[in-house]
């Protein structure tokens, strides 16, 4: 599976979400089909786009949130998901893309690459649902349940280490940052 065609293929449910992704490939993805207010990239604060997200979802219960997580970056912030299965939020998804890489700094590999599972390690931390899925239809499907689940899920897609030619986009850094608190301002119940 190719993390550009998961993202494309659910790519309308984010309308109504809040959206945290990691920088660097999955960010210029995400930018490539359509950026969108609702929409953050967590630049240089690399593991921390789950416990962003967990803030969110935590300040806005009123809304759904997606974390597009890699699984370089979790694995930098496992005690995240202790965190994240402490506070239990129903209204956040947390997608990890799991390329068994850290491709966005030139393809090293994870310990994922030698058998480490990250849907168990959250389970183990005390993530109510979590799956593992490596087709376009299981992760349409299990992407699917787990917004309706209304349950904090833990997602791992296994994707392959292949990502965008380049990873720097026309949007800066900056003006995201201002905009999407912007959004989250003018959009509070
Ligand atoms: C604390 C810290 N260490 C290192 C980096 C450099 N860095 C940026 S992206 C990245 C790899 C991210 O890997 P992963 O989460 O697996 O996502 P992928 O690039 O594979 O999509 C690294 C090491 C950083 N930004 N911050």
């Amino acid at each position: 599976m190719l993390r550009l065609d998961a993202l494309r293929a659910v790519y309308d449910r984010f309308a109504d979400c809040v959206v945290v992704t990691i920088m660097g490939a999955v960010a210029a993805e995400l930018q490539s089909i359509g950026h969108r207010p609702n929409f953050f990239y967590l630049q240089h604060a690399m593991g921390l786009a789950s416990s962003m997200g967990l803030g969110i979802a935590l300040a806005r219960p009123d809304r759904r949130v997606v974390v597009f997580d890699g699984d370089g970056s979790i694995l930098m912030n496992l005690g995240g998901l202790t965190t994240l299965a402490r506070y239990r939020p129903r209204n956040l998804v947390h997608v990890v893309f799991d390329n068994e890489s850290l491709l966005s700094v030139g393809g090293f590999p994870t310990a994922t690459s030698t058998g480490s599972d990250i849907a168990g390690i959250a389970a183990a931390a005390g993530v109510p649902r979590t799956a593992t899925v490596r087709t376009l239809d299981e992760f349409t499907r299990a992407f699917d349940e787990a917004l309706a689940a209304h349950e904090l899920t833990t997602l791992v897609a296994k994707v392959e280490a292949v990502g965008p030619k380049a990873f720097v986009t026309d949007l800066s850094m900056l003006e995201n940052r201002f905009a999407f608190q912007r959004y989250l301002r003018e959009t509070r119940p």
